[in-house]
């Protein structure tokens, strides 16, 4: 385990977790803690050995969106919050859809602002039950950040993206499933278990065939039909030369579990 202030990553059977941990301040985020997942975003790009992020929060909390604190125009020098977001969160919402590994979402307590989109933007969401994702913009002056006007819009259609962002009025876990925003409320008690399994059977799959399939699906509303089978043939074609799908086939046939390397 890697301890850090702000930020915990352990490294487990191919999985690399990631623990936001300001608790306290309810995991509200800092530059320091940007600075820190951004790295560990970069290590699980270019380490092997890391299969799947599974990324949480410590406390009662998963995250309270940026600190506040930190960005207080009553300090004076002017507050550039574009800046803010060209340095710190776009990096790390591009690293999230970009790297080609599964990316779970386990999110403990409340999500809000800039912390529920960062949540939207992984691949798998697990929420325990009693949790809620607030789109605290409105109600500080902003507009929704962290690609929450693009994901709301795209998953839920205008109008419930208008409202929730409008009226910043709490979703309930289990209504984010029952919309199709997260893939599923689970009982609080059972989220870590239940995320850590999702993510060590994930580590443990035919990894490099999964990231190629991450890369179809974002792809999918931005091509058209025809376009969109091409690129399902060309990475089928990479997929099928790939050492899993050798295995995969092998230990169908000689029905055994397979020994997937990610290659
Ligand atoms: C916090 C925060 C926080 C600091 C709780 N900051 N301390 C913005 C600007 C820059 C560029 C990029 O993009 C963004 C995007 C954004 O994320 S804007 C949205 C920022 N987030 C919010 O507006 C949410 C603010 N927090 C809340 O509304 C509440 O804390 C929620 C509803 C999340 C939870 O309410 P409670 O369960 O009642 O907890 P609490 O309010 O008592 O908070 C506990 C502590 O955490 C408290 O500190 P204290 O020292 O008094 O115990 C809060 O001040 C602190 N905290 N959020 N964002």
């Amino acid at each position: 385990m890697t301890t850090s202030e702000t930020v915990l990553a352990a490294l487990d059977d191919g999985v690399l977790t990631l623990t936001l941990n300001r608790p306290d301040k309810l995991n509200a985020f800092t530059d320091d803690m940007h600075r820190i997942l951004r790295a560990q975003m970069e290590r699980a790009r270019d380490d092997r050995a890391i299969r799947t992020v599974l990324l949480t929060g410590a406390g009662r909390a998963f995250c309270a969106g940026q600190d506040l604190g930190d960005r207080d125009p009553r300090k004076g020098a002017r507050v550039d919050l574009g800046r803010t977001l060209d340095t710190s969160y776009n990096p790390l919402l591009r690293l999230i859809r970009s790297l080609e590994k599964p990316v779970i979402c386990a999110v403990n307590g409340v999500a809000a602002g800039a912390g529920a989109n960062v949540a939207f933007a992984c691949d798998i969401v697990l929420a325990a039950k009693s949790a809620r994702f607030i789109q605290a913009f409105s109600k500080i002056g902003l507009v929704p950040d962290a690609g929450g006007s693009w994901t709301l819009t795209r998953i839920l259609g205008e109008p419930r993206a208008k409202a929730l962002t409008m009226t910043a009025e709490p979703l309930a876990a289990q209504t984010a499933a029952d919309w199709g925003l997260i893939w599923k409320a689970v009982d609080d008690d059972a989220l870590m278990d239940e995320a850590t399994a999702l993510a060590r059977k994930l580590a443990g799959g035919a990894t490099l065939g999964l990231g190629m399939t991450k890369r179809l699906i974002q792809e999918a509303q931005d091509n058209d039909f025809d376009a969109h089978l091409d690129r399902e043939r060309d990475l089928q074609r990479q997929a099928g030369e790939s050492a899993d799908y050798a295995e995969g086939v092998a230990a169908f046939l000689d029905k055994r579990p397979p020994n997937f390397r990610g290659a």
